[in-house]
């Protein structure tokens, strides 16, 4: 008898996949040299939301839309939340932003100024406000903080004032809200950033409590990085709390998810399945790009499709020979066992399956063939970039 996984075998368990998008997604983005708009971009939440609930609705697999605060400031959150539901997509994580004041060019809630931390911390605390609002459950902390020059500054010092800043913020938490802290070794500091690894999100989110998870953002290590052990030893230590998922070929590049390397996501998604984290609620799976020169909605379709795809191909990986031959030290054999889930070509099947349920066999080309792409391109006129928007 082969143990070998079959395709209607983890039928069930991708249907139950879930993966966030992020509102910035649908704004139009840049690098520091050019922000080239798109016909069609949203020009305000309701319509990242509106557009965010078409990538749902052609996959069947992004059920909520992460917030960013500033950026989608609405003057009533519980009605933005309605309007998410009559378009079928619930909100999701709450973004903070404290990297566009002046006040925070030093430091926020690492400052050394007491009343520059406070605001900051403030913000924080007016995000809970928002996700009380829109039944959020997580809080995503990313910092800019960090120095440029050996000597700058005192780190050691910034580590004690960050988590005295997070334990305000967490003592703030809901009973079933979460903060998540995203880590990051480098930009807009250049020396050392506050938050620089795992290790410190997870030293720091440990000294807070249970509700206090670490967030991957798999474009912020450094080249060569073996990012799959992380994951295997945050869901080991029963920490990660959530996934932002990109690619990158240099820097922070934001580009969609398995692109750059299918077989980083693909051994990403084994270790996420091997240690619990698939299928788990206390893992969230988002995605954090920027669409620069594509169309968004269908960037965020080929998206999410290549996280089904990889997560399909993981799901087949023979775990029984694969043991069989790791405990005889079968260096090549294991080797060929994990390659062959990874070549495997599912999209057939996935296609069928698909189908089956009731969604566009080719979401992509569904969308395309939909004419929504041309009736926003002409309906809206000065969409707004991610960063910027009301
Ligand atoms: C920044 O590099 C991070 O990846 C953050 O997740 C950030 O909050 C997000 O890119 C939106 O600005
Ligand atoms: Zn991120
Ligand atoms: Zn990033």
């Amino acid at each position: 008898m082969t143990s070998t996984p079959t395709f209607a075998g983890i039928a069930d368990q991708l249907a139950r996949q879930q993966i966030e998008l992020p509102s910035w997604a649908f704004g139009n983005s840049g690098t520091r040299f050019k922000v080239f708009s798109t016909p069609g971009t949203p020009r305000d939440p309701y319509e990242k939301i509106a557009d965010a609930a078409k990538v749902h609705e052609y996959t069947g697999l992004a059920p909520t839309v992460a917030l960013h605060i500033p950026w989608d400031l609405v003057d009533d959150f519980s009605d933005l939340k309605r309007h998410a539901e009559e378009h079928g997509v619930a909100l999701g994580t709450i973004n903070s932003n404290t990297f566009q004041d002046d006040d925070y060019k030093f430091g926020a809630l690492t400052h050394t100024d007491a009343s520059i931390r406070q605001k900051a911390i403030d913000h924080h605390l007016r995000c809970i406000d928002v996700m009380d609002a829109t039944g959020s459950r997580d809080l995503k902390i990313w910092l800019a903080e960090g120095s440029n020059y050996p000597g700058q500054a005192d780190m050691r010092e910034r580590q004690d004032r960050l988590h005295e800043s997070l334990s305000t913020i967490y003592d703030r938490l809901g009973a079933d809200q979460r903060l998540v802290l995203e880590y990051k070794f480098f930009e807009p500091s250049f020396y050392h950033t506050d938050v620089p690894d795992w290790g410190t999100s997870y030293v720091q989110t440990s000294a807070l409590g249970d509700k206090a998870m670490v967030c991957l953002d798999t474009g912020h290590h450094a080249p060569g990085t073996n990012i799959e052990f992380i994951v295997m030893q945050l869901l080991r230590l029963g920490k990660l709390g959530s996934f932002d998922f990109n690619s990158r070929f240099y820097a922070d590049d934001d580009l969609i998810v398995g692109a750059a390397d299918p077989f980083q996501l693909f051994r990403i998604l084994v270790e996420v399945i091997r240690g619990g984290g698939y299928d788990n609620p206390d893992v969230a799976f988002m995605l954090d790009q920027c669409h620069n020169i594509e169309d968004k909605i269908p960037g965020q379709i080929r998206s999410v499709l290549n996280v089904q795809e990889m997560t399909a191909r993981a799901l087949l990986l023979d775990r029984v020979a694969l043991t069989a031959a790791q405990e005889a030290h079968d260096v090549l054999g294991a080797n060929e066992v994990f390659m062959d889930a990874y070549q495997t070509d599912v999209r057939a099947d996935l296609a069928a399956w698909r189908e089956s349920r009731g969604l566009p066999a080719n979401p992509m080309r569904a969308y395309l063939e939909s004419g929504y792409q041309q009736s926003i391109a002409e309906d809206r006129v000065g969409g707004v970039q991610a960063g910027w928007g009301a």
